[in-house]
């Protein structure tokens, strides 16, 4: 294995036969991992990787002291943050994913008839390499002819690719380093002019439990950038606090992300192989917990009348 990771998280990935994941985002708290056997650990041009193998949980993916994903969990996260998206546009043909490196949600958008193309920009050819290489099931992705693949800065992608996607998807890492920059506003507004004048954008949105003033902040800006705003949630045994949002933005003012467009007949889950996602799941991602729902500024659930 390579030397000892020196990020903010995860100071020393591997100790005693344990993978500890720590980070300044959830003081006080770690998820552990038994490692089996350490399969890859590299630093590329920009950012440490390390890929090992857990007998409970498959290999696991983790970028700079991050867990980005396991094979047993991974699907959770994929198929959420995928079709929330593309079953909320009713003509979601050109679609675009920000990161993403593994390939799963890649994997889940192409199932999609209504998909015409996809274009996959990441920036880290080394993160490709290595899911083709020890994630198979979710780099599945990168064999679709309907991909274009763009190994690049997602910021300059957008800025020369204006008014043209469907739907944008960022599938990020979490807001310290530089995936960061992808929380703000300014990062918001760019996909905003990549997207088309109907366009849906869903992005990786934190965890209800540990990032609650962010998660405000988001939906503020959101606000005043699109007429359509919402938050969703799945659950993902790996994430911290098991958990992990979606922020989603429409510039149609008719979108309802709560009720989809797109409705998955029990077939069409069967025949997409789909293990977490379903056209109720999609509507019980949006209902949120009292704590939340209280300090959202999204519109309100309407609860039912006690009197
Ligand atoms: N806390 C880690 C959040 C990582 C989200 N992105 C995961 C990439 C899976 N395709």
């Amino acid at each position: 294995a390579a030397a000892d990771w020196s990020g903010p998280c995860t100071p020393r990935p591997v100790r005693d036969g344990w993978f500890r994941e720590t980070c300044s985002l959830w003081p006080g708290q770690a998820m552990s991992l038994q490692v089996e056997e350490v399969l890859y650990h590299k630093r590329s041009p920009f950012q440490d990787i390390l890929l090992f193998k857990r007998s409970t949980y498959g290999n696991v993916l983790v970028l700079d002291g991050l867990i980005q994903c396991t094979e047993r969990d991974e699907f959770s996260y994929q198929e959420m943050i995928a079709n929330l998206s593309v079953c909320s546009h009713p003509h979601p043909r050109k679609v675009l994913i920000i990161g993403g490196g593994d390939g799963g949600v890649l994997r889940e958008v192409v199932k999609h008839p209504s998909v015409e193309s996809v274009v996959q920009c990441e920036i880290d050819q080394e993160v490709i390499d290595v899911s083709k290489k020890y994630l198979p099931g979710m780099a599945v992705g990168y064999a679709s002819p309907k991909l274009t693949l763009h190994v690049g800065d997602g910021f300059q992608f957008m800025k020369q690719n204006q008014d043209a996607f469907d739907i944008i998807i960022t599938d990020s890492s979490d807001p310290v380093g530089p995936a960061e920059s992808l929380f703000k506003e300014s990062y918001y507004q760019l996909m905003k002019t990549a997207l088309r004048k109907d366009g849906i954008l869903c992005c990786q949105g934190e965890c209800q439990w540990l990032h609650l003033d962010l998660i405000k902040e988001m939906q503020q800006f959101c606000r005043s950038l699109f007429p359509v705003v919402d938050y969703a949630y799945c659950t993902i045994p790996t994430y911290p606090s098991g958990q992990i949002g979606f922020m989603m933005c429409s510039k149609n003012p008719s979108t309802s992300f709560r009720e989809p467009v797109q409705q998955l007949s029990q077939e069409q889950v069967d025949a997409m192989n789909l293990r977490y996602y379903n056209t109720n799941v999609h509507r019980a991602a949006f209902v949120l917990p009292e704590f939340t729902r209280k300090v959202s500024v999204l519109p309100l659930s309407p609860l039912p009348d006690a009197s």
